[in-house]
């Protein structure tokens, strides 16, 4: 009777259902957590951060329905009602939106303080013979010290003064190409790489061989010779030579941008009335700040730049201001935490830095499967800065609500767009309608 009754008490299979309970009841708490963070829309677009191909259904659930846009700032149209009716005061307006992104989103960008120069530390044929190719160290001092950053530049070698494209890399400038000459940067971490393998492996991203075959120069400096991306470590260079407590990761970036253009612009190998800009991801983010702010750059690329880049804050799709700073504190001014899940009361959105641009160009690009960069709010972030550049008297896109279709860009004098079928990256296919459009419209 005894053992028949400790017999009922225990059941082998109780463990297997009391794990699977467990196990509901922890997936069910970080559901919970991850809702609290974010609106399901935005968690669902998050799984393209995983490459998890949605259905059409679940795409039109992330991408569709109404956005608010009640409060969205325009270019043109002050606070207090004033419109803004020629470029003499579009460039006042410029500088107040320049200085509302600092206080707001960016931090401070130092504008003196510092030098910077430059020493060629290596140069030599490459590509069989097809272009040039540079290393310079460009090294920024205070009176709290120096820092550095090694540049890749290959130039065609064609004895004539070229356009040039610059963007920073988060691989090492040996994996913009495969070429055993280039040297690695400064602050990139060889502990465990294996440079050997790494080299060549971003080639694709940079599209040298092709560049320089169409005639134009690429630059590239990686990031982290300015700011390691990560936690504290964001200040272990460049902006460990100035005080300001808010000078912080995408700033550091965009500054350093600036230091590769007052490089460029100083060879007498390049054209520096046209010098565009690039910048993917977060490196967007920076490339347009970097374009926004210097007007020596002729072209800012927005490549997949998303929340913070060239997407709209408002209208709460895809990572939004609650998500990133959350997620990355060191690359924005601490105030801009201020504006997580109340983005209405952002005294700025993404089209006012992209208005920032005009008259200079300014092309978008998107990846159709992106969703936590939010496609459609780049194309709407482009389509509420337009404005700024028909002030200049220039062509602009036409209104839709609607981006284009997938691998079908739209351009005209002084913008370009195109969403890209595929993923958060910047490949061939972006390249291609890159050089194309300055092709027809930069040069
Ligand atoms: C993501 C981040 C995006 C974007 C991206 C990237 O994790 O949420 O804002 O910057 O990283 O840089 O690839």
């Amino acid at each position: 009777m005894k053992e028949m009754k400790a017999k009922r008490r225990f059941r082998w299979y109780w463990i297997p259902l009391g794990l699977i309970g467990l196990i509901l009841i922890l997936i069910g708490g970080l559901l919970a957590f991850l809702r609290s963070m974010l609106p399901w829309q935005n968690l669902l677009a998050a799984t393209s951060n995983m490459k998890i191909q949605l259905s059409d259904g679940q795409r039109e659930y992330v991408t569709g329905g109404k956005r608010d846009y009640s409060t969205l700032p325009s270019p043109l149209t002050l606070e207090d009602g004033t419109v803004i009716a020629d470029t003499k005061q579009f460039e006042a307006r410029r500088e107040q939106i320049l200085e509302l992104f600092e206080e707001n989103v960016y931090g401070p960008l130092p504008k003196s303080g510092f030098e910077t120069s430059f020493e060629v530390l290596e140069e030599g044929e490459a590509l069989d013979g097809a272009a040039i190719r540079r290393q310079i160290r460009i090294a920024v001092s205070t009176e709290k010290g120096t820092s550095d950053a090694l540049m890749l530049l290959y130039l065609p070698n064609n004895g004539v003064p070229s356009p040039v494209i610059l963007g920073l890399n988060s691989s090492g400038n040996h994996a913009a190409l495969d070429d055993e000459n280039i040297m690695v940067p400064y602050s990139y971490d060889t502990d465990g790489a294996d440079i050997q393998k790494e080299r060549g492996s971003k080639a694709y991203r940079w599209n040298i061989r092709d560049s320089i075959a169409r005639g134009y120069a690429v630059a590239t400096i990686y990031s982290g010779d300015f700011a390691p991306d990560s936690g504290d470590a964001y200040r272990t260079r460049v902006v460990s030579l100035f005080d300001e407590e808010e000078f912080k990761a995408v700033g550091a970036w965009a500054f350093g941008l600036m230091r590769g253009v007052d490089y460029l612009a100083a060879d007498a190998g390049i054209d520096a009335a046209h010098i565009a800009v690039v910048g993917h991801s977060r490196l967007g983010k920076a490339a347009v700040w970097a374009g926004a702010n210097d007007t020596r750059i002729g072209m800012v690329i927005s490549n997949d730049s998303g929340n913070s880049g060239a997407s709209l804050s408002r209208g709460n799709r895809g990572e939004t201001v609650y998500s990133i700073n959350k997620a990355f504190p060191h690359w924005f001014c601490s105030k801009y935490a201020d504006y997580g899940k109340n983005e209405n009361e952002l005294p700025v959105d993404q089209n006012l830095l992209l208005a920032a641009i005009a008259p200079r160009l300014l092309y978008v690009a998107s990846a159709r499967d992106d969703l936590w960069a939010d496609p459609q709010g780049a194309w709407n972030g482009l389509m509420a800065a337009k404005e700024a550049f028909a002030l200049y008297g220039l062509p602009v896109l036409p209104d839709s609500e609607e981006q284009p279709p997938a691998d079908t860009p739209l351009w005209c004098e002084s913008m370009g767009y195109h969403v890209r079928s595929g993923w958060h990256d910047m490949e061939a296919a972006d390249w291609e309608f890159y050089l194309s459009y300055m092709d027809r419209y930069f040069l």
